[in-house]
């Protein structure tokens, strides 16, 4: 049950203001008073509240009432600027659903809601029949592991001994989430961590996974036996397909059949690709560590290490020197995926990235194709704009996210643009005063899609509201 007053949902849609939701919408003129950052803060403010739920925030309380993964490191940078206590709770919460082996679940399912409230729901991934699961029903994949990073900004906006005292609690779990990472993924020898599900990127249909699922059979037909939730939620033409749905169940069928082991992944698993943004997150999470230790008593010389080995395995298997960007290489094909998606910008989060590539991933996110400029109306969409396969409206393939805007600005102050940093960050702020704290947006309009008060829209807003020093 939420603590919060504000109905976060009235919140976002006040601010959306007519047809802000369905994606019809128009970008239409800046609600009034919204322009003012308090206002916005405001609203911001009402809407984690709103998704807050005991001890976590939920992504939205329509479409995703469960606790996400990355969602709730995002929540947890955003409750940093206004109840530090949530920050610790949230990531404490998620940290107690970690298994045996380290892999934190991409989602902890809230066993107070009604069977039918999310699919796939805890029937349907029986994490219960895996060997070290926690008694809490959770799914078996992973997300982007950007929690570290996000408990050092936590704990840097609001030092306290208490503070310090959850990161201490926190250390050892994330560093056997590293730890999980870069063994048991490993599947490809080459020092990266690789997914084995669409999901576990957090850009579910991304253009960058259609060559992999292209080869994973399935038949649209197969939804039939299921009732998708997300549909009766938001716009299917704003969702993955049902062939997509299909392709999805099948892969996490064939990990639970296995008990989501990851010994012969190899060998069995329909979906094997390493991701740009899970291994720079990957990362960027050691850099964190070398960071957090010192201030929990451990030693930060194997995280610089460790650190230094994914930035050097990146740059060697990920990227392609032909288009000057990061892909994901499919482990099945052992090729690089064709298509050119945010996902290739995320490097730029690691403060050692070299030099070279640097500059190549700004001329990237400087082109047509994203469009990053000191001075830009919009946020970068999630896929290249000239593609041919954008689609402005479905998903991951083509609206602008908040999550993904957010890292390549941090990445961009991390390698001294702070010109281009202060660019994204108006178009970031532009775009929520404009339409509310959706969960995407029309990459060229600006309206609103999908759910209409999401957390990680809502806590990244305070972020960037609070950083206005450095761009
Ligand atoms: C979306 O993913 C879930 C599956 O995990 C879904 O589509 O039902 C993605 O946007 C993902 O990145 C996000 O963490 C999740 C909850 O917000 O929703």
């Amino acid at each position: 049950m939420s603590t919060g007053t504000a109905d976060a949902g009235r919140a976002g849609t006040a601010a959306g203001g007519p047809g802000g939701g369905r994606g019809g919408a128009s970008g239409a003129e800046p609600a009034a008073g919204l322009r003012d950052a308090g206002a916005l803060r405001r609203l911001a403010v009402a809407t984690l509240d709103g998704n807050w739920e005991h001890d976590h925030t939920v992504p939205s309380r329509t479409l995703y009432p469960h606790q996400w993964s990355w969602d709730s490191a995002f929540s947890a940078i955003g409750w940093a600027h206004v109840r530090p206590d949530r920050s610790w709770r949230e990531l404490a919460s998620l940290f107690r659903a970690q298994w045996v082996d380290g892999r934190v679940p991409h989602i902890v399912f809230n066993p107070a809601l009604r069977v039918g409230s999310y699919f796939p729901g805890p029937e349907f991934w029986d994490s219960a029949s895996a060997d070290g699961a926690p008694t809490a029903a959770t799914s078996g994949l992973i997300q982007p592991p950007v929690h570290a990073p996000a408990a050092l900004l936590a704990y840097r906006r609001c030092p306290s001994e208490r503070a310090r005292a959850a990161l201490r609690r926190l250390y050892p779990r994330l560093v056997a989430q590293q730890r999980y990472l870069a063994t048991r993924r490993d599947v490809g020898g080459g020092g990266l961590a690789c997914v084995v599900h669409p999901w576990e990127s957090g850009l579910d249909n991304s253009p960058a996974w259609d060559a992999s699922m292209a080869a994973v059979p399935a038949d649209a037909a197969v939804m039939r036996a299921y009732r998708r939730h997300d549909t009766a939620h938001a716009d299917a033409a704003h969702r993955p397909t049902d062939l997509d749905y299909a392709r999805y169940v099948a892969i996490v069928a064939a990990y639970r059949a296995r008990r989501y082991r990851d010994d012969d992944l190899a060998a069995r698993h329909p979906f094997l690709v390493e991701c740009p943004l899970v291994n720079a997150a990957l990362g960027a999470a050691e850099h964190a560590l070398a960071r957090i230790a010192p201030l929990v008593g451990a030693d930060p010389g194997p995280h610089r290490e460790r650190a230094a080995r994914i930035t050097e395995a990146l740059v060697r298997r990920l990227y392609d020197p032909a288009t000057g960007t990061f892909r994901p290489r499919d482990l099945r094909a052992d090729r690089l995926v064709p298509a050119r998606t945010v996902l290739g910008l995320a490097p730029l989060i690691l403060p050692d990235l070299p030099a070279p590539q640097v500059s190549a991933l700004v001329a990237e996110a400087c082109s047509p194709r994203f469009g990053l400029a000191a001075r830009m109306e919009r946020p970068l969409p999630s896929h290249d704009r000239t593609a041919p396969d954008f689609e402005p409206l479905r998903y991951w393939r083509g609206p602008s996210w908040m999550n993904v805007n957010w890292l390549v600005r941090r990445g961009l102050l991390t390698h001294g643009r702070p010109d281009l940093a202060a660019g994204l960050r108006d178009s970031m702020i532009e775009l929520v005063a404009r339409a509310g704290c959706h969960e995407y947006f029309h990459p060229d309009t600006g309206a609103g899609l999908g759910s209409p008060a999401f957390g990680w829209t809502a806590a990244l807003l305070l972020d960037v509201l609070a950083d206005d020093s450095a761009g």
